[in-house]
C-alpha cells in the first residue's frame, strides 16, 4: 500500500551500539516532527534535505530516548519518497521505544521488505537489484557476497537482455517467413542460432544451481561408530575445539550442529553421537538423534578408523542407503593403515589435519553440479526465477523439435514467444503480483 507513511526498526534485534528507527512516507517528516524535540525548539520540517540533528524523541510527555536524526528528502533517497532515519541507542527496549514513539505519532509498521519494496514500485531500483540487495543482506560468505554484488551490478540483467534480443531477431526472421512463403527463406537455417541460445540459457540454468547452494547451505551429517574420529573431523572444519574429543568410545552423546564455510558454501556440520547398539537410555537417544541428522542431511560422511580393522558396526553403516549422497572418509591416516584399499574412499587425518583439502573439494563436486562453485560460476537466483529458465529452455526445446519434425513456421513461432514471454517475466516486465510478494516477504521488517 503505496502513499501512507511506514515505520520500523532497520537493524538488527538485540544489544548494539546504535538502532535505527527509519521512516519513509509522504507525512516521514511530519511524524518525526511530533516525536522529536530539539535543544532549540527548531522543527525538522524547517530544515534541509539530507541533515542530521541532536535531539531528543519524547512520548506522552517524557524523553524516551537521546537521538540523532537523518532528514532525507525525497527524491534522492532509498525509497524515492522523505525518509528520516532515527538513530537511538542500541538495544531491544530503546529502539522498540522509539518505533512505538513513531506508531503513535502516525505511522504503519512495515511490513517485511517494504522499504525495498517502495524502492521498485518508485523506479528506483530494478527487481533484479531489489533481489540482490536481500541477497547482499542475506550472504553467509564472502562468495555469497560477491555473487550478490555481481547480480546488483546488472550482470544477470544484461545477459537476459541479451538473450531476449537475439530470440527476438529469430521470431523477426520467423515472421518474415510465415507471412512471405513464396520467399521460401529456410527456417532450418535457424536452428544454429536456436541451439546456441538455448546453451545459453542452459549454461545460466547450470549456475542457479550452483547459486542455490551458496545461497541455501548444506547439511552434512558425520556418522560413524564410536571413537572413529567424527567431533576430531568437525572441529577441523571449523578450526575450532567445539565438540568434546576423548579416546573412551562413546564420548559424543548429542549431536553437536556448527556453521563452517567451506569453499563459499555455508555448510551446517552434525557431529553426532556414534553408532552402536546403545549400552543406556541417553546414548539411545543421542543414537536416535544421529538417525535423525542423516535424515535432514544433504551429504552423508561416514568415518571409519582406518587404524583399525573394520568392525561389524562399521559394515552395517557402509552397506546402509542414506538416500543422499555418501562420503567414506577413513580417518587416522597417520598410523598404519589396517583397513586396506577400498574404492572412492578418501584418506584423512582429523587429528593432523592431512587429506581435508581434498575432502572439501570432494564434498563441493558432490554437491554442485557443475564443479567447484566460483565468483564466475555462481549466479544467485530465486525459486520463481529458476522456474522461468526452465520454462524458457523447455519452449525453445519444443521450437527446435518442431523444426525438425518439418513443423509450420507458425508453429515454431508461437514456441519462440513463450520462450520470450519467459524471459520477459525474468526481466521484470508484466511480472505477476504474487511473484512480488514472495520476493518482498523474503526481506527483514525493516528493509
Ligand atoms: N592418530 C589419530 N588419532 C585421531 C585422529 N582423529 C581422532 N583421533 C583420536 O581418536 C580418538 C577419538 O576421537 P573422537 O573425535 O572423540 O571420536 P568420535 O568419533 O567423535 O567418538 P565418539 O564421540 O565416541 O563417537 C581421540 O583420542 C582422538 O584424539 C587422527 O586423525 N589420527
Ligand atoms: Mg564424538
Amino acid at each position: 500500500m503505496l502513499g501512507d507513511t511506514i515505520a520500523a526498526i532497520s537493524t538488527p534485534m538485540g544489544e548494539g551500539g546504535i538502532g535505527i528507527v527509519r521512516l519513509s512516507g509522504p507525512d516521514a517528516i511530519g511524524v518525526a516532527d511530533r516525536l522529536f524535540r530539539s535543544p532549540r525548539g527548531v522543527s525538522l520540517s524547517s530544515r534541509k534535505s539530507h541533515t542530521i540533528h541532536y535531539g531528543h524523541v519524547v512520548a506522552a510527555g517524557s524523553v524516551v530516548d537521546e537521538v540523532l536524526v537523518s532528514v532525507l528528502r525525497a527524491p534522492r533517497t532509498y525509497t524515492r519518497e522523505d525518509v528520516v532515519e532515527i538513530g537511538c541507542h542500541g538495544g531491544m527496549a530503546a529502539t522498540r521505544a522509539v518505533l512505538d514513539a513513531a506508531l503513535a505519532a502516525g505511522a504503519r509498521l512495515a511490513e517485511r521488505g517494504e522499504f525495498t519494496q517502495r524502492a521498485f514500485q518508485n523506479g528506483r531500483i530494478s527487481l533484479d537489484q531489489a533481489q540482490a540487495v536481500l541477497d547482499i543482506v542475506r550472504a553467509q560468505t564472502p562468495l555469497g557476497l560477491e555473487a550478490a554484488v555481481d547480480r546488483l551490478g546488472g550482470r544477470f540483467a544484461s545477459a537476459i537482455a541479451d538473450l531476449r534480443r537475439d530470440l527476438e531477431a529469430v521470431v523477426a526472421d520467423l515472421e518474415v517467413e510465415i507471412d512471405f512463403p513464396d520467399l521460401d527463406v529456410a527456417v532450418d537455417g535457424l536452428l544454429p542460432r536456436l541451439r546456441s541460445l538455448a546453451a545459453r540459457i542452459d549454461e545460466l540454468r547450470a549456475r542457479g544451481e550452483q547459486g542455490r547452494i551458496v545461497r541455501e547451505g548444506l547439511t552434512i551429517a558425520i556418522l560413524g561408530r564410536p571413537n572413529v574420529g567424527k567431533s576430531t573431523l568437525l572441529n577441523a572444519f571449523l578450526a575450532e575445539e567445539r565438540s568434546i574429543v576423548a579416546p573412551t568410545p562413546g564420548t559424543t552423546r548429542d549431536t553437536v550442529e556448527e556453521v563452517a564455510s567451506i569453499g563459499g558454501v555455508p555448510v551446517r556440520l552434525i557431529d553426532t553421537a556414534g553408532l552402536r547398539p546403545p549400552t543406556d537410555d541417553v546414548e539411545a537417544e543421542g543414537v536416535r538423534r544421529a538417525e535423525a541428522a542423516a535424515r535432514r542431511a544433504d551429504l552423508v560422511i561416514l568415518v571409519l578408523d582406518r587404524a583399525a580393522p573394520l568392525e561389524d558396526e562399521d559394515r552395517a553403516l557402509l552397506s546402509r542407503d542414506w538416500s543422499v549422497p555418501r562420503l567414506v572418509v577413513r580417518n587416522k591416516c597417520d598410523l598404519d593403515d589396517c583397513l586396506g584399499p577400498m574404492d572412492e574412499a578418501l584418506d584423512v587425518s582429523a587429528r593432523e589435519g592431512a587429506g581435508l583439502d581434498a575432502l572439501r573439494h570432494r564434498i563441493l563436486s558432490l554437491v554442485a553440479s557443475g564443479g567447484i562453485p566460483s565468483r564466475n560460476t555462481v549466479l544467485l537466483l530465486d525459486t520463481w526465477e529458476r522456474d522461468l529458465l526452465r520454462r524458457a529452455a523447455d519452449a525453445l526445446e519444443r521450437a527446435i523439435a518442431a523444426i525438425q519434425s518439418a513443423t509450420t513456421p507458425d508453429i515454431v513461432a508461437e514456441e519462440l514467444r513463450a520462450a520470450l514471454q519467459a524471459t520477459g517475466e525474468l526481466q521484470g516486465i508484466d511480472v505477476s503480483e504474487s511473484i512480488l510478494d514472495q520476493i518482498f516477504s523474503r526481506f527483514c521488517v525493516g528493509k
